[in-house]
């Protein structure tokens, strides 16, 4: 706890009858009765009530807290005293009160819930957004969500790396970059950690991860698109396309249970009903799903991408989490391996949530004339990407990986419409402060 307060709204119970507490946080309410002044005091914990009865209240002291503008920084001291009557059970009767940051009124938004406000007010006053339960909520569970990612993934063995986000070649074709000017040359901000996940696995380190950000310049202005995301991205060696299916399943399970054991107040106060996904996910071929697609009536031409619509009827179609596998080579990028047997099928897969795809990933090329190869082949430079093509020169094992995006596997464990309610600051084709 810090010098000024010695307690959390929530830290105080019933029991502490009489003793002496100082809390310390934002005037939620105030309910100005004539004879008896309540104020709702919130802090990240919850909500405190101070309760001041004129007659026994130093005069000052009653003032002052009545004229308190809501929202305002406010330090109370006081004796807790157990009611019934009044939330979690308790009281406090102030000795003190110290105004620490009088805030302006009319507040740009409300954040008792009672008035509800659209995503770009919220957005524009996110500080006072995150004073809201809900949004406050989000953030939690969003906090341990990376961290159960950590937890599982560091014991699996693999090492937390960071790579450039400032690039000299794209990674994802079909996506647009970002360039910046880099002293006189240009450059990009990356795409994908791709490249430099697989420069790592010519080192010998086996298996890394990372969670950072990914920019894409996609003009789509869609509620599950953003221009900067963070990715979680694993690359692991002597690895196929099936051993990080396995690690991918069992890590998104692994951050479902532990959400359900360590959010459970803030699973309740967004009305979440979490289940554990049932493991293993189905595995369904590409063209099984194309035939899918066919039967529910949407039209997919072998070799493209499912649209939004044949996606969703699949998804509802399986109902549950699943991978789409051995996507025709033609659509994913260069560094993904094809089949021996039969080069147009690709050693790929999706991880798909019945509303939209989560993760990408595949068995890479591992051979550098096949990878230059493909980099031509997709109408690339391959001159632009020497820093990359190097480390396949001197001794580089087969390897695997995939990259899953925060964002969407938040906003679909936890029934959120808009990505931009599952990211802070959030930037977009529009957005690009606070
Ligand atoms: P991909 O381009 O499919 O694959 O991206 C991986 C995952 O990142 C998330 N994502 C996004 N989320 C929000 N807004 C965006 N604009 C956005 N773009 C991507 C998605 C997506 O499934 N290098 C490969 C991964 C790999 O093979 O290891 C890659 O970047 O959830």
């Amino acid at each position: 706890m810090s010098a000024m307060r010695t307690h959390y709204a929530s830290g105080i119970t019933p029991d502490m009858n009489g003793s002496t507490v100082t809390v310390a946080g934002w005037v939620h309410e105030i309910r100005d009765l004539g004879g008896i002044c309540f104020l709702v005091l919130r802090d990240r914990s919850g909500f405190a009530q101070v309760t001041l009865v004129k007659k026994k209240t130093d005069p000052d002291l009653f003032d002052t807290a009545r004229r308190l503008n809501r929202e305002s920084v406010v330090l109370v001291s006081g004796a807790v005293k157990a009611a019934e009557q009044a939330p979690n059970g308790y009281e406090v009767i102030p000795q003190s009160l110290d105004l620490l940051s009088e805030s302006d009124s009319p507040l740009p938004m409300d954040v008792t819930e009672k008035v509800g406000a659209d995503i770009d007010t919220r957005l524009d006053s996110r500080f006072i957004d995150l004073r809201r339960r809900k949004t406050l909520a989000v953030f939690t569970v969003r906090h341990h969500v990376l961290r159960a990612v950590r937890e599982f993934l560091e014991s699996e063995e693999f090492i937390e790396v960071h790579t450039p986000k400032v690039v000299a070649a794209a990674t994802e074709g079909g996506t647009a970059l970002f360039p910046i000017t880099y002293f006189n040359r240009e450059a990009f901000l990356n795409q994908s950690p791709q490249l430099y996940k697989q420069i790592l696995m010519a080192s010998g380190i086996d298996r890394v991860y990372e969670i950072g950000a990914i920019f894409r310049a996609e003009e789509h202005d869609t509620l599950r698109h953003l221009n900067e995301a963070t990715s979680i991205d694993i690359e692991a060696s002597f690895a196929d396309q099936f051993d990080v299916m396995e690690i991918l399943e069992r890590l998104i399970g692994s951050v479902y249970l532990h959400v359900s054991q360590n959010c459970v107040p803030q699973l309740r106060e967004l009305g979440v009903d979490l289940t554990v996904p049932k493991l293993p996910f189905r595995r369904v071929k590409y063209d099984e799903a194309i035939d899918i697609a066919h039967s529910a009536g949407h039209e997919v031409e072998w070799g493209d991408d499912f649209g939004t619509a044949a996606e969703r009827a699949i998804g509802s179609e399986i109902g549950e989490h699943y991978f789409l596998i051995d996507w025709p080579t033609v659509i994913k990028p260069y560094y993904t391996n094809p089949y021996e047997e039969d080069v147009r099928y690709s050693k790929s897969f999706d991880l798909m949530h019945p509303r939209m795809e989560l993760a990408s990933g595949s068995q890479r090329i591992h051979s550098f004339d096949l990878l230059r190869e493909r980099i031509v082949a997709q109408g690339l430079d391959p001159d632009g990407f020497e820093f990359y093509l190097k480390a396949f020169r001197y001794g580089m094992p087969p390897h695997a990986g995939w990259g899953l995006g925060t964002e969407r596997l938040i906003m679909t464990m936890l029934h959120v419409e808009n990505i931009r309610d599952v990211v802070l600051f959030p930037r977009d084709r529009k957005r690009l402060s606070p």
